[in-house]
């Protein structure tokens, strides 16, 4: 089992806390600590995938444990997306790696949806179509009619997350509509009002059940074709086979390759105070909503707290249902804080 020392890099930072934060060796030296720790977790999301797999190989896994699972890997992916924002964010300012001339570090004062999406798209589109041979076409309306939107963001993290629902929506069409010569094109709209920024995606993909739309941001659910397994996949996880292969290096890559793409997505859609809201009709199609906030005033950063709750929330036996049909909806948990 792979192991990734925490420990290690914690003290590699440590070592500079009294260090001059003017000498420029001492900056040369930190810049590279910070390239090396960045270097050395990049597989985690991977180990942590391995992990759980083993751990149910090992124990077993039922619906308990399973949410325990999902409140504990929702919390530890946050933190290290925001370390992570932290330490890229260092490297682009501090580093020898040539910069967007409009950004400052990762963060775009004046990010171009449109620009995102059509990234995100063309990359999706691109394993789509090594995949399966065809992939769907795009179509992009904005509320505005105009086709400049733009707002302070990481866009980084928007194609991220564009690319992880493009590549789910792309998959449900070409394999919903197998035989057929024209595919339905997906469609983008993009509203900016006062508070939010709404990126939708609508395909006409089938769709999934229901009860099914919940599930499709459990790691515990996603887990279950691994990614070693060649075979033939659930119908619902592990959208794209590219999934198994790739790896994860932060919101510009392919990601894990263990159909952790949506769950990871919606918490980057949350780390700055938004989210992704899966809505689906079965026997036609999916929309999928991310939700952003326009004032980057709003987009604070959320962060798990760790307090004695938090240990509680092992310990406690879960909820029980006291309704006639073993409902989902009356037993959900917010799993973060509110900045
Ligand atoms: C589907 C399932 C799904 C998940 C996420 C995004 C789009 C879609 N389309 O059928």
């Amino acid at each position: 089992m792979l192991k990734v020392r925490y420990d290690l890099s914690f003290k590699e930072v440590q070592a500079f806390q009294d260090k001059d934060p003017d000498d420029k060796k001492v900056l040369t030296d930190f810049s590279k600590t910070i390239q090396d720790i960045l270097n050395r977790h990049s597989y985690v999301v991977e180990t942590m995938a391995q992990g759980v797999i083993e751990m149910e190989d090992t124990y077993g896994m039922d619906d308990k444990i399973s949410e325990r699972i999902q409140y504990f890997l929702d919390r530890f992916y946050m933190n290290r997306i925001s370390i992570r924002m932290l330490l890229t964010q260092h490297a682009a300012l501090f580093g020898n790696i040539s910069n967007h001339p409009r950004r400052i570090g990762h963060i775009d004062p004046n990010c171009d949806v449109i620009e995102c999406v059509s990234n995100a798209f063309k990359a999706a589109r691109h394993i789509c179509e090594h995949y399966h041979m065809q992939a769907p076409d795009l179509d992009i309306v904005t509320a505005e009619g105009s086709k400049i939107v733009d707002f302070v963001y990481v866009p980084s993290h928007i194609e991220h997350i564009l690319f992880e629902v493009f590549k789910n929506a792309m998959r449900a069409v070409v394999e919903f509509h197998r035989d057929k010569m024209e595919l339905p094109k997906l469609k983008i709209i993009v509203a900016k009002g006062q508070q939010d920024l709404t990126i939708k995606l609508c395909d006409q993909g089938g769709g999934v059940p229901y009860k099914v739309q919940d599930k499709l941001f459990q790691y515990m659910y996603s887990t279950a074709p691994r990614p070693q397994y060649t075979g033939h996949d659930s119908p619902l996880v592990g959208y794209m086979d590219i999934d198994r292969f790739a790896h994860d290096n932060g919101p510009a890559s392919l990601m894990a390759g263990y159909g952790y793409g949506l769950p990871l997505s919606r918490l980057y859609a949350r780390y700055f105070q938004g989210d992704l809201v899966v809505s689906s009709m079965e026997g036609y199609g999916t929309d999928v909503y991310l939700y952003l906030k326009v004032n980057s005033s709003e987009a604070n950063e959320c962060l798990p707290i760790y307090n004695t709750t938090t240990s509680r929330m092992y310990e406690a036996e879960k909820v029980v249902s006291d309704w006639s049909s073993s409902t989902t909806w009356n037993q959900s948990i917010r799993t973060y804080c509110t900045a």
